[in-house]
């Protein structure tokens, strides 16, 4: 029997060792396996253009956060916005560390996570602030080994990508090659988004695939929306199904998502006891100029999930929101509804003040029964930071919590929070996939 922990650098301790010693299931990325091909030239010399593995440092300051930051320092008035996307890959990571990195501290998260990962990498920056030693150094990795070390190093066990089935680049690749996918690091999630936010370019496009759909939910179009979802489940061995949805989503107000919720989707989820994810609040291209790093957030309807959840017990539901406005009432729904499991701080929420907020008001309203973070890493020695960060903040909130009810006399062991810490990194997700 282990040994009662009650003051609370012992349980600070306890706690710190479980998070970093219990490996992740990393429930939402955009990564991919380096069967998906690498952008970059790789120590075979093989450059894939349509690469869609991304790693590397040019890679890492590249990221979609950093360009959004750098264009408020260097506006689109001084370097006109197509200027900067005929830029080179390597131009773009010099233009952006030098305006963040170097004439400024880098004190964003997004920066401090280019930081983070060259650390754990072992690839500080020296006084000079120059990025060849990082350059020559991944130019010499091997993807594949590569995607092992940062796995290791991380302490990540498993991988969740996103696959969007009406990205062509995407979905030539599975069509040429369904084993595309099939790297045991890497499970596959069918990503959805027209089929709810736009039915009629969706059925289009179904119908361009062999799965004719009207822009009615007709009878037809039922059993051909549904041939189609299975036959993509399938396909990719998707473990659920996902969409990102704007702020003014609803439920039950008879648009036509209703329908396609009501007779198509849910019902093949539940058929395939496959969960639904739902990423709600993303704003698509408020400034479309910025292509990937154009998005913002907006405050969302909690009552349409809590409908769904209730209205269809035999459905399961992930969902995370973008607007800090919506956590709350979105943790009180999951307390009135087993089928909805709460994930993640995405996006604009994956900041430190954020996370210890909504992190430590989960575990008040919920418990240990919900998922604290994904890291949504698009890059995937991004996933170094992304974990790292979040592990620092779960650590000091569970600490907290754990202190308190310590304090109270209750009998806590190192078994107890190692137990509590697997569910909240790793089994939740998977006993809510296998329920
Ligand atoms: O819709 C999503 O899955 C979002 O996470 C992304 O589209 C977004 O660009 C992102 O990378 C956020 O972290
Ligand atoms: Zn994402």
């Amino acid at each position: 029997m282990s040994a009662t922990l009650t003051d609370r650098p012992a349980i600070e301790s306890a706690v710190t060792r479980a998070l970093w010693e219990q490996p992740v299931v990393d429930m939402h990325t955009h990564l991919y396996p380096p069967s998906f091909g690498t952008p970059v030239v790789n120590a075979t010399g093989k450059t894939d253009h349509a690469g869609m593995m991304l790693y590397g440092v040019d890679e890492l300051i590249t990221y979609h956060y950093l360009i959004a930051e750098v264009f408020r320092v260097v506006p689109a008035t001084k370097l006109p916005y197509e200027q900067f996307w005929r830029m080179s890959k390597r131009e773009q990571a010099d233009h952006i560390w030098k305006h963040l990195f170097v004439e400024r501290t880098p004190i964003s998260e997004a920066c401090r996570g280019v930081l983070t990962t060259l650390h754990l990498l072992g690839l500080d920056v020296d006084s000079d602030k120059t990025l060849e030693p990082a350059r020559k150094w991944f130019a010499q990795q091997d993807p594949s080994k590569y995607v092992d070390r940062v796995m290791e190093l991380a302490n990540v066990e498993s991988i969740t990508m996103t696959n969007a089935v009406f990205d062509d680049v995407e979905r030539n690749k599975w069509l040429a090659d369904p084993k595309v996918g099939f790297d045991p690091r890497f499970t596959a999630v069918l990503r959805i988004d027209p089929v709810l936010i736009d039915w009629p370019a969706a059925s289009k496009k179904l119908t361009e695939w062999g799965f004719a759909c009207s822009t009615t939910v007709d009878e037809k179009t039922v059993e051909n929306g549904r041939k189609f979802l299975r036959h993509w489940i399938d396909l990719q061995k998707a473990i659920y199904v996902a969409v990102s949805l704007p702020p003014d989503f609803t439920y039950g107000s008879g648009a036509v998502s209703d329908q396609v919720f009501e007779k198509i989707l849910l019902p093949v989820l539940a058929e395939r006891g496959l969960p639904f994810a739902m990423m709600i609040g993303a704003r698509r291209g408020a400034n479309p100029a910025l292509r990937d790093a154009a998005d913002m957030g907006g405050v969302s309807d909690v009552q349409s999930v809590a409908k769904l959840c209730r209205d269809f017990p035999q459905n399961k539901f992930f969902c995370t929101m973008l607007a800090r406005e919506n956590q709350h009432e979105l943790a009180v729904a999951a307390r009135k509804f087993g089928n909805l499991m709460v994930f993640g701080c995405w996006w604009f929420l994956n900041n430190p003040s954020l996370i210890d907020e909504i992190t430590r008001m989960r575990l008040e309203l919920l418990g240990t029964s919900m998922i604290p973070q994904h890291s949504d890493a698009r890059v995937l020695d991004q996933l170094l930071y992304k974990w790292e960060h979040s592990r620092e903040l779960i650590a000091r909130a569970l600490t907290d919590k754990y202190h308190d009810t310590a304090r109270t006399g209750w009998p806590l062991t190192d078994a107890d929070i190692r137990g509590d810490v697997k569910r909240l990194v790793k089994d939740n997700f998977l006993e809510f996939l296998a329920r």
